[in-house]
């Protein structure tokens, strides 16, 4: 069915002008609907082999943005199916939502330690505003950023081979070179079973195109709530910092350019404990720095063993896309890796 037909199934305002590609997620296709009246419109077509259970996932999103909504703060919108009055539709093949478009709004691919305190203060912000909802969420994706399931989804990947990736030298190097680490970096699911570390409302995808601005640098709003989920505070943390502490690209091939680059941490980290310090625990606090090198980590996993499976994940524009992204991961978590006892220094000193 063609996008038009799809966008007039909702409850917008006003006639349809135009429908053009908007924006560069990796998982769901996204349009602008332009049309003569008051608002535009996002309309997204839902990967619902990624995210199974729609009702599910709409359920979190119009409870947090009803939430954050009666605080009175700026969220997206979702607009309810004229037939059904739910906020989503399918047209029998594909499951479609559609939220109002934010107007004179920038969203950024990097940004400066200027823009990355404002970010921490948002993130943490954001947190906050959820900390108390009332309703019950559920895990859109289970086990989203649990690093024990990756790993053993990396072993797996490693084990069927399904694409016969394994015979390259390079991916036995970059095996070789991600194992060692896998115990350490699943300190938070033991700490978790232990019973010392909450899960909270957390984002869970922090990267920060997912940050919209105004033209003079305020924050309007955190958008794409699609993993809005139970999860541990280090995913927000660490998911912003792998993204925006990265000197390039998370698909850069030049990964000798690859660093992590302090004074957007140092940045970050301020903002997030001022605003989060509120419900922040001392183990939440005391484990940002290895939050800070998880999110590399699995994220060099997660696209390793999608390299290893054939690409079934990630949407990619050259056969060695997911490769490069591992590498220039890789890269990043050794980078952030050796600058842990400067995150300690530097978190300790804001605490006083
Ligand atoms: C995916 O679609 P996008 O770019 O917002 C992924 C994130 C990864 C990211 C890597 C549901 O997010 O977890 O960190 O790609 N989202 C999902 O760029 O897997
Ligand atoms: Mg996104």
């Amino acid at each position: 069915m063609d996008t038009l037909h799809i966008a007039q199934a909702f409850d917008i305002q006003g006639n349809i002008l135009d429908i053009k590609p908007l924006g560069n997620g990796l998982i769901n296709d996204t349009f602008k609907v332009v049309t003569d009246g008051p608002d535009d419109y996002v309309l997204q077509r839902i990967n619902t082999a990624i995210f199974k259970d729609v009702e599910l996932l709409q359920h979190n999103i119009e409870c947090a943005t009803a939430h954050i909504r009666s605080k009175g703060e700026l969220t997206l919108n979702f607009i309810p199916c004229k037939a059904t009055g739910k906020t989503y539709w399918t047209d029998g093949e594909s499951h479609w939502r559609v939220s109002v478009f934010i107007k004179d709004a920038f969203t950024y691919e990097t940004v400066n330690p200027e823009y990355s305190y404002y970010c921490g203060k948002a993130f943490g912000h954001f947190e906050a505003l959820l900390a108390d909802i009332p309703d019950t969420l559920g895990e859109t994706i289970p086990d989203f950023h649990n690093m024990e399931l990756r790993a053993r989804q990396l072993r797996e990947a490693v084990k069927a081979d399904a694409a016969g990736r394994m015979a390259q030298p390079e991916v036995q190097a970059i095996l070789k070179d991600l194992l060692p680490f896998g115990e350490e970096m699943c300190k938070a699911e033991r700490l978790y079973r232990e019973g010392v570390l909450p899960k909270r409302i957390c984002h869970c995808d922090t990267k920060v195109n997912n940050m919209m601005f105004d033209a003079s640098g305020n924050i309007l709003c955190v958008i794409d709530l699609d993993t809005l989920m139970p999860s541990f505070v280090f995913s927000d943390f660490g998911d912003f910092l792998r993204t925006a502490a990265n000197t390039v690209a998370e698909d850069d091939p030049a990964v000798e350019k690859v660093d992590f680059r302090m004074d957007i941490f140092e940045a970050f980290t301020k903002g997030y404990l001022e605003s989060a310090k509120v419900f922040l625990t001392p183990i939440e606090v005391e484990n940002l720095p290895y939050a800070a090198c998880l999110f590399p980590y699995m994220q060099a996993v997660r696209f390793f063993a999608d390299y290893i499976n054939g690409d079934t994940y990630y949407k990619i524009k050259y056969p060695e896309h997911n490769l490069v992204r591992t590498r220039n991961q890789v890269a990043l978590f050794h980078a952030a890796l050796q600058k842990v006892p400067a995150m300690k220094t530097f978190i300790a000193s804001v605490k006083e």
